[in-house]
Order: structure tokens, then sequence, then C-alpha cells
């Protein structure tokens, strides 16, 4: 390992950050140059993201880190930009957005599955491109579009990168969560994009993480501050493929949880599992780094609580999330539970009372109260990942031993401790900036002051991440 200084862009759909990485023998330090709140807005009559207001806050984060680097007399050797997936931008032939792009929680698209089916039968999909059923797959928010004549769609963090560098491509792991790319083949699969009358081009050509857009636009250099040369170096740009690359696994019999604003709950395979039993399970196969897949499901996140937590702010009520945390770990277990992945829980609004309505569909009741529906948020989630693990373990054919918690969810010690209840499984938490550390390290290796496969990159983490470990407590009192 050799040392180096790398920008990371990381876009989350509840917050973004721009974060420093220096990559040494002692692992990987990150620094926290700036960070901003992200959500969708209604907007022209949708839910969108603030595309504009996001790329200023990424300008203003490259230029915090290039003035960051100079006080310290270093040269950020590339940038490397993730975010959520699925959702794109549309651009011209100037390369100007057509409009703010949609957020995949809006509803549009569910509507657009049944023509989509029509012409595409479920089962062939799957067969080839291996992705789960979500109805804001991208191959559905296209099929809404009503004119698409000489755009381009650019998924997020390329459309980052198209703006920074002038150059079009579409990063190999997000791509994979289309609908339109071939699991086995690793390319696009056109004859989907035939079968639904969009372009073969309506995507620009793949780029492989590790492979460089380009260097910085002169002007985009110049008034970020950064030396002109400057390249934009792909990563797993989905921020699930950089998250799972930088999972502290030293053994191959792994589970992981991406934990965020949504729950990412797998294995890490060398080959797609593309059977019946995998798709009526709804499996995805995903791509990771270094051509892996992710072989998981989205289970529900901390989504449902964050949302929880609106809702009462909205109600002038602000309860404190660690202590809400710790008068939900008091309450008993054997709680009322809601079904975390259920596509109710998609859309914004009113989550305590959409919560409350699920579990008296289910006979049971559950209290009008902050405490108990995160307890009940926590019971319901850890349920979804032991479920998710045993039928990723019986489709797959492989033991999972360990499972590693990653993200954010990785400080909440009363879902971890849940998680190994409920799995029987000891569970590793951390590190938090799973997803930073991921897009830095195939920046390194991009760089050349990082060698090796995942094994390797893995190392370089463990070696510098302190790691909390949370053994199967058996609840049956004999
Ligand atoms: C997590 C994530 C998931 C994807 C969802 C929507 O941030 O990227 O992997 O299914 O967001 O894009």
């Amino acid at each position: 390992v050799d040392g180096g200084v790398f920008a990371a862009v990381d876009i989350g759909a509840s917050s973004g950050r721009v974060i420093l990485g220096r990559v040494s023998r002692n692992g990987v330090a990150l620094e926290t140059v700036h960070r901003f709140p992200n959500g969708v807005v209604e907007l022209d009559g949708g839910l969108r993201w603030d595309f504009d207001a996001l790329y200023a806050e990424v300008f203003t984060g490259l230029r915090a880190a290039a003035t960051v680097a100079a006080v310290q007399g270093e040269t950020i050797a590339s940038i490397g930009i993730d975010t959520w997936a699925v959702d794109y931008g549309l651009v011209d032939a100037d390369g100007r957005l057509v409009a703010q792009p949609y957020s995949y929680r809006d509803d549009r698209s569910r509507a657009a599955v049944a023509p989509v089916h029509a012409r595409l039968d479920p089962a062939r999909l799957y067969q080839t491109t291996g992705l789960q059923f979500l109805q804001f797959n991208t191959i559905y928010q296209l099929a809404t579009e009503q004119d698409l004549d000489g755009l381009q769609a650019l998924l997020i963090p390329d459309l980052i990168a198209f703006l920074l560098t002038g150059k079009r491509r579409t990063e190999a792991t997000n791509a994979s969560t289309t609908g339109l790319f071939d699991a086995v083949a690793g390319e696009w699969a056109t004859e989907f994009f035939t079968a639904l009358g969009l372009r073969k081009d309506l995507f620009p050509p793949l780029i492989q993480p590790g492979d460089t857009y380009g260097v910085l636009l002169p002007d985009v250099a110049a008034a970020a501050g950064l030396p002109a040369g400057t390249p934009v170096v792909a990563v797993g740009s989905h921020d699930t493929a950089s998250a799972v690359a930088a999972v502290p696994a030293t053994e191959d019999a792994f589970a992981y949880i991406s934990s965020g604003t949504w729950s990412l709950v797998g294995l890490e395979l060398k080959h797609p599992v593309l059977t019946q039993a995998s798709r009526e399970a709804n499996f995805t196969n995903e791509r990771g780094v270094d051509g892996t897949i992710r072989y998981l499901r989205n289970v529900g996140g901390l989504w449902l609580l964050s949302e929880c937590q609106r809702t009462w702010a909205g109600e002038g009520f602000h309860p404190e999330l660690p202590a809400l945390l710790e008068a939900a770990a008091a309450l008993p277990a054997g709680g009322p539970q809601i079904n975390a992945d259920d596509p109710y829980f998609i859309a914004p609004d009113n989550m305590p009372e959409r919560i409350r309505a699920a579990v008296r569909r289910t006979g049971d009741v559950l209290p009008d109260h902050p405490v108990a529906i995160t307890r009940c948020i926590m019971d319901s989630l850890a349920s979804g990942y032991a479920r998710t693990i045993t039928a990723a373990e019986r489709l797959a054919g492989r033991a999972v031993e360990v499972v590693h918690v990653v993200g954010g969810g990785s400080q909440n010690t009363l879902l971890c401790q849940l998680t190994a209840n409920a799995t029987g499984r000891p569970v590793v938490a951390g590190p938090v900036e799973a997803t930073a550390l991921g897009n830095v390290l195939v920046q390194a290796r991009a760089a050349g002051a990082a060698a090796g496969g995942l094994p390797e990159l893995r190392r370089i983490i463990t070696a510098g991440t302190t790691l909390r470990r949370f053994e199967p407590l058996d609840l049956i009192v004999h």
C-alpha cells in the first residue's frame, strides 16, 4: 500500500457528503469536508430530486476538499462518485438536463409494470437480468417517458461525472440495477431495448469500476480549485456496490447487511443465481466491484424510522434517537411486527399511522407511541434480515457463519443485537462509512496506491477500523 489522497462523493437518499480518503499502510483515514441534506421534493407534479442543488453541493464539497488538501500540501489524486441506484437524468444533444430527475419513490412507474410485462415476460426478464422486481426499476420508469427523441439517459453518478468531465459513460454496477443489463454477459441486454422501443444508445457505453471517465473540464477544475487534469475515476457508483466492497469480511461464509435508508441483505457470489425459485423469492443479482454478484434483497430500512421522526417532528414532538432506541430496547421481545419490505412503505408521509395500520391488518395492536413504534420497526427489520439470510443460503447453496452490518445502521446497537438474535449468528458491526471506504479503495487501486482483489482491499479496511461484535442471545427463559 502506497500513500494517496482521494475525494469521494457519496450521496444517499437522505444526505450527501464529500470525503477525503487518505490511504496508507495503516488503513484508510476519512475526513468529511462537506455534508449536506438530501430528500425527495415535490416538483412539476412528481417526487423528484433537486439535482441542481445536489450538484451545487458537490461542487462546494470539491472546493472544500481542494482547500483542505492544499493546506496539508497534498494533491487529490482522483475523484470517485457513488449514489443510490436506478434513477436517471435526461440530457439533450447540448448536454443540458431537461428536467430534475424523478425519484424512485414517485409512484408513476407502478402503472408501467403491466405494459412492460405484456411485452417482456417477467420470467424472461429475470433469466437475463437476474434483477429483483421493484416497481421503480429503471426499465419501468423509462416506460413512463413520453418522448425520448434526441435524449440520453444518465444514471445519477454518471450524470455528475458527465458535468465534471464532459464524458458520457454508464458505470456497470449501477447499470445492473436498470433491468436492461445482462447479468451473465455483463453487457446491456440490447434485445430488451428493442422490445420496448428504446434506442440502443439511450444510455452511454459501459465503464467498469477502476476505469477513468476523463479529467475535469478546464473551467470546472479552475472553479473547484483543483489541478487541471484531475481524473474522475469510476468506482462502484451504485452506493451498495461500494458498501459491499468495503465489508470487512475475513472469511467466505458471510452475509452482509448494508444498512441505511434501505437494508440490502445478501451474499457475495461469483455467479448469478437465475432460478425460478430465486425469482419467486425476489432475490437480485446486482453487479459488484470486480465482476462479483451482489445476491441480495431490498429489505425495508431505517427509512421507516426516519419517516416516523419526520411525522413526529411535524406534530411538534422531537424524540432524540439514542433515548428512543434505549427505551425501545427496554420493551420485551415478541411484540407486534410488520413486513418491512412491503411496497406500501416506499412512499413518504404519515409513516407511524401506516405502520400501525399494517399491524392492525395482522390482527395485532401497536400503541400510538414512538417507543412502541420504534421497537416494532427494529423487530420487523431483524426478522426480515433473518428470513432473507435463510432464503439466500438455501437459494445459493451457501452457509452463512457471520453477518456483517455496515453503514449507518451498524451504529444502532439495538438493531445489531436483535439481528444477532433473529439470525442466530454473530453480527460484526462496522464500518459506518463503508460506502465511502469502498469508493476510496477502488480509486486507490486504480492509482496504484493499493493492490489486489477484494480480499486484499478488505484487509486494508479491517486493519484500520474498530468493529463491534454481537453474539446471539437465547431469548427463551428456561
Ligand atoms: C441504497 C440503494 C439500493 C437501491 C435503492 C434505490 O441506497 O441504492 O441499493 O435499491 O437505493 O436506488
